[in-house]
């Protein structure tokens, strides 16, 4: 899973620096190759062992030799020498608005390699006084910096988590621990995690921690210790395993989940309450008993709390609902329905045929999913077209005739221009089960404009879900520059949705934006957003963002039955 990572990695890489270099059409090639192989479901080492890596679609004899040679020593020389020719830190390019061009002007005429140089450089004023850089670009490139900087050393929950429970499983089937848990980030299930922290308990510690400190996997041991170790794996990402005595396993689990902020708080309350509170238990103050520690959930309970679920341990309100019994419901895996944000191959950046979402959505037990396909000017051609909708419809219809306990929903994202308005006819809108809107273009506009904008679509009758309403991606734009408190209540008249999008590189809305529309009756809708098969499975973390965001089977279209999903999308408000 992580080497596939790796790979995908290098290739980009590789063809970052040819265009840095300005050779023609062989980044592409790298690129699209690069795309084939994060979208695959076959283990990639298999493949390789297979003598199959050809067969991967845009993979060529050049290029297989190359990905053969990740797989067996981690590293490319070509790869490598490139590095050598040209040293620009990989990390300068994701920076918006600075594209391969740009970043080679900057590295040969201010010797700009590393993103702590492109920022002295742009305080200095030197970047704007380049041939074609000027202030308006300055700014450009400073917003874009600020986002590279923060997701610096974060890593994606839709990477880590398969990795990591890779790695907790070979832990314990060395049968040296009696038990192993996530903590942290990673078990709140934050989209991004800086390191991953494994907590357990073993009879014999030393043993525990060499194996652990052995494993093939593990690049370099940061430290070892008998109750905390911690490792980079091979993929780069940094390991804390801690190992805890039964009697202290549940305050060591609540304290090391975290967040801090949550810790804070709740130490806070607990000395309030004449509690001592630290990873080995709660403690009472004056006579010094200690009266939890073996159980989380008892740590909670002695300071008169219900449980509260890791995902909502960010200091928002949580301790206090928890107090007043008022913690939400959370929403689970199995209230899911359907994913109601999918492209079939009719988009032109989509690639899953129609047969196949019904195969996936069939092994999911979905009872529908939405085929929402692009319309013409999302900036991509050979979208659906007002003609083409037609026929998408008649498609859906005639896959619906075979199906039994799932129907697909003929739907469209149709995209936001830049007045609000949107690039298909209102007779055409009709004719769809479901219609996503979602903004493509013009990310920059002014608070003021970008507000009238969404809620023109907002109130636009046709329009049942807001697609990916901040439009940030991680790593690269920060969200519009909204009047959430008018989109949300607009929202909540209109019955529009607000989606959570679950793809792990938007993961839109965000949590703290979810909670607040369900405090205000906002619905919303998971939609995966995929493109490739293997996309469906971002379904997941939807669900763990939507709980981040404290919403309750309720909240969401998701959880709906076929009939009422329907009705709600015909209701005149719907
Ligand atoms: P990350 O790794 O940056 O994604 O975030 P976390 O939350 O996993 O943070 P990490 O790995 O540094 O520490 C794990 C948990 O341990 C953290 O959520 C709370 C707890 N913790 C660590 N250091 C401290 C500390 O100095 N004070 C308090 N109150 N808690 C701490
Ligand atoms: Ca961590
Ligand atoms: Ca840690």
């Amino acid at each position: 899973m992580q080497q596939r990572k790796r790979v995908v990695e290098i290739l980009n890489e590789i063809a970052d620096l040819l265009e840095i270099k300005g050779v023609d059409y062989k980044p592409r090639a790298y690129r699209r190759a690069a795309r084939e192989v994060d979208s695959l479901t076959e283990d990639l080492s298999k493949i390789y062992k297979d003598g199959a890596l050809e067969d991967i679609p845009s993979v060529g004899k050049n290029i297989a030799e190359k990905i053969a040679e990740i797989l067996d020593t981690n590293r490319l020389e070509y790869h490598e020498s490139l590095k050598q020719e040209i040293p620009i830190d990989p990390l300068l390019l994701r920076v918006r608005n600075l594209g391969p061009k740009k970043a080679r002007k900057i590295w040969e005429e201010l010797g700009v390699t590393s993103l702590e140089e492109l920022e002295k450089k742009l305080e200095s004023g030197e970047i704007r006084k380049l041939d074609g850089f000027g202030p308006k670009s300055e700014e450009n490139i400073r917003k874009g910096l600020e986002i590279v900087k923060k997701s610096q050393g974060k890593n994606q929950l839709s990477d880590v988590l398969p990795a990591a429970t890779e790695l907790k499983n070979r832990l314990m089937d060395s049968g040296l621990f009696d038990d192993l848990s996530f903590a942290g980030s990673l078990r709140r299930r934050k989209y991004e995690v800086g390191d991953v922290d494994i907590l357990g308990t073993a009879e014999d510690r030393e043993e525990a921690m060499d194996f652990f400190a052995s494993l093939d996997t593990c690049d370099e041991v940061l430290s070892k210790g008998s109750t905390k170790s911690s490792i980079r794996t091979r993929e780069g990402l940094r390991v804390d395993l801690r190992i805890v005595g039964v009697d202290s396993l549940g305050s060591a689990m609540q304290y090391f989940t975290g967040s801090q902020e949550h810790n804070v708080r709740l130490r806070e309350l607990a000395i309030s309450e004449g509690y001592k509170l630290n990873e080995y238990g709660l403690y009472e103050e004056s006579s010094g008993e200690k009266v939890a520690g073996e159980e989380e959930e008892m740590v909670y309970r002695e300071l008169d709390l219900s449980w509260i679920p890791p995902e909502l341990r960010e200091d928002r309100g949580e301790i206090k609902a928890a107090r007043d019994d008022q913690l939400p419901q959370l929403v689970e895996i199995d209230d899911i329905k359907g994913d109601l944000h999918c492209h079939s191959d009719e988009s032109s950046d989509g690639q899953i045929p129609l047969e196949v979402l019904v195969k996936q959505a069939q092994n999911r037990g979905y009872s529908y999913l939405a085929v929402t396909d692009h319309a013409e000017t999302s900036g991509i051609v050979g979208g659906l077209t007002d003609k083409g909708v037609d026929e998408h419809v008649s498609r859906i219809e005639k896959a619906n005739r075979d199906l039994d306990g799932l129907k697909l929903l003929a739907g469209v994202e149709a995209n936001v221009q830049k007045d609000g308005s949107l690039d298909l006819t209102d007779n055409s809108l009709q004719k769809l089960d479901i219609v996503l809107a979602g903004v493509h273009s013009h990310f920059d506009l002014p608070r003021e404009a970008m507000t009238r904008r969404i809620l023109e679509v907002i109130d636009n009758e046709y329009v049942d879900v807001l697609a990916h309403p901040t439009g940030r991606k991680l790593g690269e734009r920060g969200g519009f520059d909204l009047d959430w408190e008018k989109l949300f209540s607009r929202a909540r008249e209109t019955s529009t949705a607000l989606e959570i999008n679950a793809s792990p590189s938007r993961t839109d809305l965000e949590d703290k934006l979810i909670k607040r529309g369900v405090e205000e009756g906002v619905k919303l809708s998971i939609g995966t957003d995929s493109h490739r098969v293997n996309h469906l499975d971002f379904l997941e973390l939807g669900v763990y963002l939507a709980r981040r965001g404290w919403c309750e089977p309720g909240d969401l279209l998701n959880t709906l039955s076929l009939k009422d999903l329907r009705s709600w999308l015909q209701s005149p408000a719907g």
